[in-house]
């Protein structure tokens, strides 16, 4: 019987990475007097490295590798990564992220059925508290008994690790919940957890290899506004409600 949600946040709950965290990453930079600009493109590839600290690391690694060779880079990359937040937080409070169509709709109808709610994320916290804040209510992060998020865990995503640790923080089992997920790590992240994954494709993961989800989307989808199936069967429903969740994991979980 399906308990839980769990969701991941960049590119699930909201499209925060090409307008959001790439223009904060670009400020961080700029603050600093490095002459990095992360455009659309290269961001997008970068994207493959989760976590804003080891993306950084990464991006010196393949283009500035003087940047790690100095005795603080360490430092360095921590500084960084705080002004980035920093930025990205303000662009949050801005309400300049909101909501991806159906999230804030699938919530409320997961929270009337008494569903548990929780977050499984490689973001930072602050960033997931300020964009619950910011995009859903006032209270909304009390709505999650867990949120599970940036280095709460040493191995991010696609290691399994954020996701156990929710399971195991909920005391619940994988067949118990659904995760929601937007990316190939996230997916391959809620799979090696043994969970039953739905994907909604995000700007940057569209068209990727999701094989193992209950169902790929172009999104959770409104009234009026259905969703584009990739993969999977949404039984003549134009867009994901509770209903429609419970028939995927029931599917799913009938299957092992
Ligand atoms: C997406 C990520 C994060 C964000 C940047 O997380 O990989 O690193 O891109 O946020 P998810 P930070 O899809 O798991 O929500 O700079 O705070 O890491
Ligand atoms: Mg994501």
């Amino acid at each position: 019987m399906l308990e839980a949600l769990i969701f991941d946040v960049d590119g699930t709950l909201a499209d925060t990475e090409r307008d959001g965290h790439r223009p904060a990453f670009n400020a961080a930079f700029a603050e600093a007097g490095l002459d990095w600009v992360w455009d659309p493109a290269l961001y997008g590839e970068l994207l493959a490295v989760t976590g804003g600290k080891e993306r950084i690391r990464f991006y010196a690694g393949q283009y500035d590798r003087a940047f790690l060779q100095q005795a603080d880079v360490e430092v360095r990359i921590k500084a960084l990564h705080a002004a980035k937040t920093r930025h990205y937080l303000a662009l949050l409070k801005a309400g300049g992220i909101p909501l991806l169509p159906g999230a804030a709709r699938l919530i409320g109808e997961a929270r009337d059925a008494g569903l548990r709610l929780a977050i499984a994320t490689t973001t930072t916290p602050d960033n997931v508290t300020t964009l619950l804040r910011a995009g859903l209510a006032p209270d909304a992060v009390s709505w999650f008994e867990v949120i599970g998020a940036g280095d709460v865990v040493p191995a991010k995503k696609p290691a399994p690790d954020i996701y156990l640790w929710v399971l195991d923080q909920m005391g619940l089992p994988p067949s118990a919940c659904l995760a929601l997920e937007d990316s190939p790590n996230g997916l391959l992240a809620s799979l090696g957890a043994g969970l039953p994954t739905l994907v909604t494709e995000s700007e940057y993961t569209h068209g990727n290899d999701f094989d193992g989800a209950v169902a790929v989307l172009s999104g959770l989808g409104e009234p009026g506004r259905p969703s584009l199936v990739r993969s999977g069967d949404m039984h003549g429903k134009a867009w994901v409600d509770l209903e429609l969740l419970r028939t995927w994991h029931r599917e799913c979980i009938s299957k092992k």
